[in-house]
Formats: C-alpha cells, sequence, structure tokens
C-alpha cells in the first residue's frame, strides 16, 4: 500500500510546546508516519496510509487544542 502525503494546516501553535504536542499527537497515530510539524509555517507534513488516517489526524489534533484543516 502507497501513503500518501499530506500536509495540513495547523491554527494555534505558538511555541516549540504546541509543535511538540502536534509531533506527538501524530506519531501516535497508527498509519501515519514521517511526521514533520513546522511551527513558523503552521504547518504539519506526514504520510498516511488512506483518507481514513487524514481524518483521524485533523481530529486529533483538534482534540488536542489546535485547529487542523487540510491544504487542498
Ligand atoms: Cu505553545
Amino acid at each position: 500500500m502507497a501513503s500518501k502525503k499530506v500536509t495540513l494546516n495547523v491554527e494555534g501553535m505558538s511555541c516549540g510546546h504546541c509543535s511538540g504536542m502536534v509531533q506527538k499527537t501524530l506519531e501516535g497515530i497508527d498509519g501515519i508516519s514521517n511526521v514533520f510539524v513546522d511551527l513558523d509555517a503552521k504547518k504539519a507534513d506526514f504520510n498516511a496510509d488512506t483518507s481514513t488516517h487524514i481524518d483521524k489526524a485533523i481530529e486529533k489534533i483538534n482534540d488536542a487544542g489546535y485547529k487542523a484543516s487540510n491544504t487542498y
């Protein structure tokens, strides 16, 4: 299965703690790999196995108190 490269916009990150939280949140989801969170650009890059995993990632980031949206 080829994983899909994804970039999400993430609002609400103001410091390294925030980006670290988003990083850990994404790394804790099965089916998501190669996570890179860019605090300055307010973006999160990762590979997702399926689009369901992308939805899960957005949901988990929002649960953590940030605001994620896809960059279609
Ligand atoms: Cu912070």
